[in-house]
């Protein structure tokens, strides 16, 4: 049991997330690994959501919005940390979950989807992979997807992940949006748009941006997402990193 007056409450909340999904199996073993990284990166950004930060959250719900085929990519992290988040911005959006791992066992995909079925979730693509279609020029098993869910998806938000896909999606030409702590990784870099903040945080703040948005007229949408530049937003972030570090004190 973890006092709420620590001064780490939130962060030890997350880790304790973190390690009871491992032993449950819903987390990949690297999913700590990953988790620790994230952890490196929020400490630099200063654990809150920038205003940069935000700018991304509201083009991304634009997009999101916009889209005739929204679909929400979940891993092992992403269930571990907020899969209450991931039922609610699916509702909200009438936007489509698909489990798709990398680390990918019959097992975790199966655990996964009781899980998030347990918080409430509709329907939940990516398990039955006798149906799968192959996405050209991704070998991992992320490469095998949905056909009603990412394979004919206009808009997919990939919370979390390690790099080998979002760069093949984008060039398929799809509309990919990223949410990762790390503003110098592959995905962050390829990704149409990243949200450089922590999902635990990043994901709630969406789905309220969503219900705020989600009554203005298309062209207003759209010219916040032209107003978004993926890499200037990256720079911000990774200047409010390095600012934290040259203004030590
Ligand atoms: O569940 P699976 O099998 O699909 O596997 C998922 C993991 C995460 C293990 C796999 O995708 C992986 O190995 O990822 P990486 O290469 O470690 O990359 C994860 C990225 O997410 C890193 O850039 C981290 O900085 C970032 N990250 C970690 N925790 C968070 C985060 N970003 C946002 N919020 C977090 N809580």
């Amino acid at each position: 049991m973890i006092p709420k007056s620590h001064p780490r409450y939130k962060s030890l909340l997350s880790r304790d997330k973190i390690v009871n999904a491992y032993k449950s199996g819903i987390l990949a073993d690297s999913g700590m690994i990953a988790h620790g990284r994230g952890e490196a990166f929020d400490y630099l950004i200063g654990e809150k959501t920038t205003e940069t930060a935000e700018k991304a959250i509201e083009a991304a719900a634009a997009a999101l919005i916009l889209a005739k085929n929204p679909v929400i990519s979940v891993n092992g992290n992403t269930t571990a940390l907020v899969p209450e988040h991931v039922v609610k911005l699916a509702e909200v959006l009438g936007a489509k979950i698909e489990i798709n791992l990398f680390y990918r066992t019959p097992k975790r995909v199966k655990t996964i989807w009781k899980f998030l079925k347990d918080q409430g979730a509709g329907e939940i693509l990516g398990t039955e992979e006798e149906d799968f279609k192959h996405i050209e020029g991704l070998d991992s098993p992320r490469g095998s997807v949905s056909p009603e869910g990412m394979y004919k998806a206009d808009v997919i938000l990939v919370p979390l992940e390690d790099g080998d896909r979002t760069e093949v999606l984008v060039n398929e030409g799809k509309f990919v949006i990223a949410v990762d702590l790390n503003p110098l990784s592959r995905t962050a870099k390829t990704a149409s748009l990243t949200i450089v903040d922590n999902i635990t945080r990043a994901m709630p703040c969406l789905t309220r941006k969503v219900n705020k948005l989600k009554t203005k007229n298309p062209d207003e949408l759209k010219k916040l997402m032209d107003n978004f530049n993926n890499i200037n937003n990256l720079k911000e972030s990774l200047k409010i990193m390095l600012n934290s570090i040259n203004e030590f004190e």
